[in-house]
């Protein structure tokens, strides 16, 4: 199997074959008669959605009848913005769009931040939200809130359904947005009335759909002559580096990416997003760039002389301050959104298309074509990657847990194949720099909204579309205590995930720029190792759990906790508050500005290039 191949055979970006999907009834003999719900249900069916993750309501209640009687399997969640994670985590690891299914009002509400993270990180999602009937929309009905007028700016396409009869069509348009193009969150807010309706079922063909979208036309091949000018700036070009981003991983690239890399010998950085895209043990693999990358991928793309931006958005956490971001470099940069292009960088080649196809043209553009040498930039590389590798401080008996010692051991432990979802702070870095990727679609991020509270969700929906993957989730105590509730989802559901939380009783990001940038002045960031006591509490919602307090015990408890299959495990790892993550380029500074480890500059002063 291809690395880009979704675990079934289908591919992401593309629209599947007639073939595959079910059979639509012939409806012209023998029309078929039902609510707006069912049709809803077997709208998804016909999408071949086998989990939906949900919570029920008034509006939306008609819509959970036939779910009973229904092949898709539904996951009651604790908190709807769970589902909203769950159905990311799905995604991100099938391809595949996750479902969310909520009521209105406060439950359309609570799911507005998983949208945003969607969004953000492009991540193909669709959301269907219960909304009041439509006589009362406009009253301040019970429950009644804008849901659409909410949900527009953090959604790809969203939609009131007002007509029964239109909900097959809306369906088919929603999975195919939300999946085609650039990927992401598409929102179907269903009034109670329609849903009660009686329609006839129609299922949409494909030329229906297209009849019904005129305007939208994904452009994925990449404009021949930009193609041939990208050609020849990548083969003249003596530092050149490979910038790619979470769009290799959308477009199911990576086996394009590599064939890229190796033709040319370009060494390639993977963003936090792309983490996965390029293997980590590859030779010409740099690892993460921007404000905790790591020294060499920062530098390298610092001082390059072209960046060929696959998918990728020049995220202020890559570019650092961005006038003097990359000051040499000329700019290819590819990408399927035409909205990204300039926006924050002027490319020199600019290309429109999707990343898998557009880097096989570019591959085949440059066949023939001598490539410039390169051997003093390969040495210079080498030369930063010995001399500026990741570093933290050895542990101290008696002193608490090296974060990153934790790190290397969930590494080392973990079966081949092992998903890794993260939450948000020090210890998403720690994990992005410490793990080791080989394999696409095994890292689980929220990189674009940075959401606290994404990684138990996410993880268990990333098992659930994986469940032939050991799943780790790494979380810091501020965020476990955030959406830790979805652990009884989990263990009711028997969704064996496994969490590390590496608990420094800080909200430790925040921590560490209260240390570096205000004067050590802690200001409501202490939130105590005990409290809660994450053992009895990670028991009583029906996980295996431990606590490890000394190195020796990090490794027999990893492995144990790799043994238990039968419901989640929960590991309260009592970690170093005083650690901080670096390298580090300060927010608004250059990333000639990156700051070492302390041992690796006496002094601790920011190399200065
Ligand atoms: C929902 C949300 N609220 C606030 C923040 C700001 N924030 C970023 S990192 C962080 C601290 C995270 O603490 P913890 O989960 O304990 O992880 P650590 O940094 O200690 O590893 C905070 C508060 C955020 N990213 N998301």
């Amino acid at each position: 199997m291809c690395v880009d191949d979704l675990p079934d055979g289908r591919s992401f970006h593309f629209p599947e074959p007639n073939a595959t999907r079910r059979q639509e009834p012939d409806t012209r003999r023998n029309p078929m008669k039902m609510t707006g719900a069912q049709a809803l249900i077997k709208s998804l069916e016909m999408e071949q959605v086998e989990v939906v993750f949900g919570l029920p309501g008034g509006c939306i209640l008609p819509a959970y009848d036939p779910i009973l009687d229904s092949p898709i399997r539904h996951i009651l969640v604790r908190h709807e913005q769970g589902a909203g994670h769950m159905a990311e985590g799905y995604a991100h690891v099938t391809g595949r769009p996750g479902v969310a299914m909520v009521t209105s009002g406060p439950a359309a509400t609570n799911l507005v931040t998983p949208l945003c993270d969607a969004y953000m990180d492009s991540v193909p999602m669709v959301a269907i939200t219960g909304q009041v009937s439509r006589p009362v929309i406009g009253t301040d009905g019970f429950q009644e809130c804008d849901t659409v007028g909410i949900t527009r700016s953090v959604t790809k396409h969203n939609e009131l359904i007002m007509d029964p009869d239109e909900i097959p069509l809306m369906v088919r348009q929603a999975f195919h947005l939300a999946t085609t193009g650039r990927p992401g969150p598409v929102l179907l807010d269903v009034p109670k009335d329609v849903l009660q309706a009686d329609i006839t079922w129609h299922w949409p063909s494909d030329e229906d759909l297209a009849a019904s979208l005129p305007g939208y036309k994904p452009t994925l091949k990449g404009h021949p002559k930009m193609i041939k000018e990208a050609a020849r700036l990548i083969s003249e070009s003596r530092r050149p580096v490979i910038y790619a981003g979470g769009g290799i991983l959308r477009s199911r690239a990576a086996g394009a990416l590599r064939e890229l890399a190796e033709r040319t010998g370009i060494p390639v950085v993977t963003t936090l997003m792309a983490r996965g895209a390029f293997p980590d043990d590859h030779p010409l693999c740099l690892g993460m760039p921007g404000m905790h990358g790591n020294y060499t991928a920062v530098t390298a793309m610092q001082k390059s002389d072209l960046l060929i931006a696959l998918g990728t958005r020049f995220d202020d956490r890559v570019t650092g301050k961005v006038t003097s971001f990359a000051p040499e470099a000329k700019v290819v940069h590819v990408d399927i959104d035409p909205a990204e292009l300039g926006k924050i960088r002027r490319p020199d080649v600019p290309i429109v298309g999707d990343c898998r196809q557009v880097i096989t043209e570019i591959v085949r553009a440059l066949e023939g074509r001598d490539q410039a040498d390169r051997e003093e930039w390969r040495s210079r590389i080498s030369g930063w990657q010995e001399r500026f590798p990741l570093y933290y401080d050895p542990h101290v008996p008696g002193d608490a847990l090296k974060p990153q010692y934790v790190m290397e051991q969930l590494r080392d432990c973990a079966p081949e194949g092992t998903i890794l979802v993260s939450g948000v702070g020090q210890h998403q870095m720690w994990a992005s720099q410490y793990w080791r990727f080989t394999e696409p679609y095994t890292w689980v991020n929220s990189g674009g909204l940075g959401t606290m509270g994404f990684s138990v969700p996410a993880a268990i929906g990333a098992k659930v579309g994986r469940p032939d993957r050991t799943v780790w989730a790494v979380d810091g105590d501020g965020c476990f205590q955030m959406t830790a509730q979805e652990l009884v989802t989990a263990a009711s559901e028997r969704i064996p995930v496994k969490v590390a939380i590496l608990n420094n009783a800080y909200l430790g990001m925040v921590r560490q720029w209260q240390e570096m940038f205000y004067e050590e002045r802690y200001s409501e960031v202490y939130l105590s190792p005990d409290l809660p006591d994450y053992v009895k509490w990670a028991e009583a919602m029906g996980c295996a759990a431990f606590r490890v307090e000394s190195p020796e015990e990090v490794q027999p408890v990893i492995e144990k906790a790799n043994s238990i299959d039968d419901r989640p495990v929960v590991i309260d790892f009592r970690t170093d508050s005083r650690e901080k993550v670096f390298p580090m380029v300060p927010a608004g500074f250059s990333n000639d500005d990156l700051v070492v480890h302390p041992s690796q500059k006496p002094g601790g002063e920011r190399v200065v290039q």
